[in-house]
């Protein structure tokens, strides 16, 4: 029963908040839960007294503590993830560096369109002490605080100078957390004085709400449209993005298929959405993508997009569609991303989109035989990059395909940096549409281990993979402690190969010398000479990992199955002795020098200038 208006609680602003978000709870098709399902937080002076003691006091949710707050983030932006953005984790920071240390994260769930509460502890509202330890003076404005860094990467943004400003914007956070068109970073910026004051809050702004996440619906017209270009299509191309996944649309993608015969490619967000053994299936697309993905792509006339963002990666720096007269139809529930490329919009719930554009499409089939040969090519060519090598030593392609082949569909693999994203989307064979869990919009480096941890959280009867370089590790493994310290058990899988290798493929592709990027020590003023030796399987062992070496494929299976069996968090050690060069199938644009000494840096600049010639404006 709702409490009168006049009945009031007092609590302090941190404790209201708290106990706010405690009450609100999700629907959506009939299945319902609690919005928020526990808080990261690492204390300090900022926040340790405030939301530290409100968490204790009040109760119910869960803190867990990470170890770095950007990896307290990583693990939220996974939980919201692989709840398809219907759970939220939330995250509290003292002032200053605790709090910048979650710019990053923010960026990363804003971009990837996923919903995580920040609460980054703020300096002193009411000014009396300042400059407070590890406040940033602005000498020409006061008002601002380094928290002033978050605007940007957030959906949205505010500061409660006073408690009651909180009745206006927590309802307003949730929304924006639970909206599949706005999600983002949510940034409640907290300074501590206010986190402590107290307050007399109306008790009804406590009672439990259920808030319910809609399906928007498309227009009649908007399918007419969609449908009468895909109608006169007659090779079409559809590309799943995570929105596919978010919307849980996998039965009506296959229902369309299943009807239209209409191929598949999918973004880094969108794997997983089809399964690799339908004939529909062509795999990753774009930079990353599948030789069969790519060609198909190339001869589209229509391109029928749902829930992706078209990020360069996808389109090849817009060289991917060559057909002159290529169209687009876009079904996203974010109308900005639904009108990208002059596409016929469906601003839609894909689910819902995808229904009716099926309905629409009547007995609409297209031929498939340029699907069916692509695809038995690309299969062939899959399997020859995965065979062992005559050496024995294990390529990255091979372990991507025993990983692939052992985890099974009760398994997550989590990936985001370095050389494995673009193999692990070539290679991948989706079973399951959980599979498969990337981070490829910041593709931020760190993300790997405290993402499978988030992962985790969401479901912890997955096993649940860290697929990641040694150069992303070094950044960010601190979170195999948390898994430890929870009982949450995750397997790092770690490919050393000494260092910064895709960027060093990167930098010669560009035609660059090798300067910077392998972990080797500075010989002669140059970072050129033995490799440095760092004790990966010590240091994991250290922060409590059970540890695994594998050189070979044998020991690789083995490895796999053990960590399997093994209760605790695991790692395991795979020393690459050969570079990486899958061959790509499209191209990326990385800008080279338009002047160099270096005739290595010329040709690239020629290669380049052909290849921006095939860069089209889709309209
Ligand atoms: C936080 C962050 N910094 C820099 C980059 C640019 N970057 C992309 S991949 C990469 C190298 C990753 O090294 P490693 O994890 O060892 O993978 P490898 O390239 O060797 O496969 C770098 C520096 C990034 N993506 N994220
Ligand atoms: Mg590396």
């Amino acid at each position: 029963m709702s409490a009168g208006p006049a009945s009031t609680v007092r609590l302090t602003t941190a404790a209201a908040l708290l106990r706010f978000l405690k009450a609100q709870r999700v629907r959506r098709d009939g299945v319902e839960d609690r919005l928020l399902h526990g808080v990261f937080g690492i204390f300090g002076h900022g926040n340790v007294a405030g939301i530290g003691q409100a968490l204790d006091e009040e109760g119910g949710l869960p803190h867990y503590q990470p170890k770095n707050e950007q990896a307290g983030v990583h693990a939220a932006i996974a939980f919201a993830k692989h709840t398809r953005r219907l759970g939220v984790m939330a995250v509290t920071t003292s002032v200053g560096p605790g709090a910048t240390n979650m710019v990053t994260g923010a960026a990363t769930a804003t971009i990837n369109r996923l919903p995580v509460l920040l609460l980054p502890g703020d300096t002193f509202a009411n000014r009396w002490p300042q400059p407070v330890l590890q406040q940033l003076e602005h000498p020409s404005s006061m008002e601002l605080s380094v928290n002033d860094c978050f605007r940007p990467v957030s959906r949205f943004w505010d500061r409660i100078t006073r408690p009651e400003q909180l009745l206006h914007a927590a309802p307003e956070a949730v929304r924006v957390l639970l909206d599949p068109a706005e999600c983002g970073a949510v940034t409640l910026c907290l300074p501590e004085d206010v986190q402590a004051e107290a307050y007399d809050w109306p008790a009804h702004f406590f009672d439990e709400r259920t808030h319910v996440v809609e399906r928007r619906p498309p227009s009649t017209e908007a399918i007419a449209a969609a449908a009468a270009l895909l109608k006169a299509a007659t090779r079409p191309l559809l590309i799943a993005g995570g929105g596919e996944h978010y919307s849980d649309a996998f039965a009506a993608l296959r229902a369309l298929c299943d009807g239209t015969g209409i191929p598949v490619a999918t973004t880094q967000a969108g794997t997983g959405a089809l399964p690799a053994d339908h004939q529909c299936w062509l795999g990753g697309l774009g930079v990353t993508g599948t030789a069969c993905a790519n060609a198909i792509a190339r001869e589209a006339d229509v391109v029928l997009c749902v829930g992706t963002r078209l990020s360069d990666f996808s389109t090849a720096s817009k060289t991917l569609f060559q057909d002159p007269a290529v169209r687009f139809v876009s079904i996203n529930v974010n109308a900005f991303d639904a009108h990208k490329h002059g596409a016929v919009p469906v601003v839609a719930d894909a689910r819902l989109g995808l229904g009716a554009l099926t309905e629409a499409l009547g007995g609409t089939r297209y031929a498939l035989d340029a699907t069916r040969a692509a695809r038995a090519r690309w299969l062939q060519e899959r399997a020859a990059l995965c065979r062992p090598q005559p050496s024995g030593a294990l390529s990255q392609a091979e372990v991507i395909a025993v990983l692939n082949e052992r985890a099974g569909p009760s398994s997550t693999v989590v990936h985001a940096a370095g050389g494995l994203p673009g193999d692990v989307h070539k290679l991948w064979a989706s079973v399951d549409a959980r599979d498969y869990h990337s981070e490829y919009g910041y593709s931020c480096m760190g993300y790997e281990v405290a993402g499978a941890l988030g992962v985790k959280l969401a479901e912890p009867a997955r096993e649940v993979f860290a697929l990641l370089g040694d150069g992303s590790y070094l950044m960010m493994a601190n979170e195999l402690v948390t898994s430890v310290q929870e009982g949450r058990k995750i397997t790092v899988v770690l490919l050393d190969n000494h260092g910064y290798q895709c960027i060093h493929n990167l930098q010669r592709g560009c035609g660059g010398r090798s300067f910077g990027n392998e972990f080797r020590a500075r010989v002669d003023g140059a970072l050129a000479g033995a490799p440095v030796a760092v004790d990966f399987v010590q240091n994991a062992a250290s922060l409590g990992a059970r540890t695994f070496t594998a050189r070979t494929r044998a020991e690789l299976v083995r490895a796999l199955d053990d960590a399997q069996r093994e209760r605790a968090s695991c790692c395991i050690y795979v020393p690459l002795e050969e570079p990486s060069r899958l061959p790509g199938s499209s191209w990326w644009d990385v800008p080279v020098p338009e002047v160099s000494q270096q005739p290595e840096a010329q040709r690239a600049r020629a290669d380049y200038e052909r290849a921006l010639h095939k860069r089209r404006f889709y309209h």
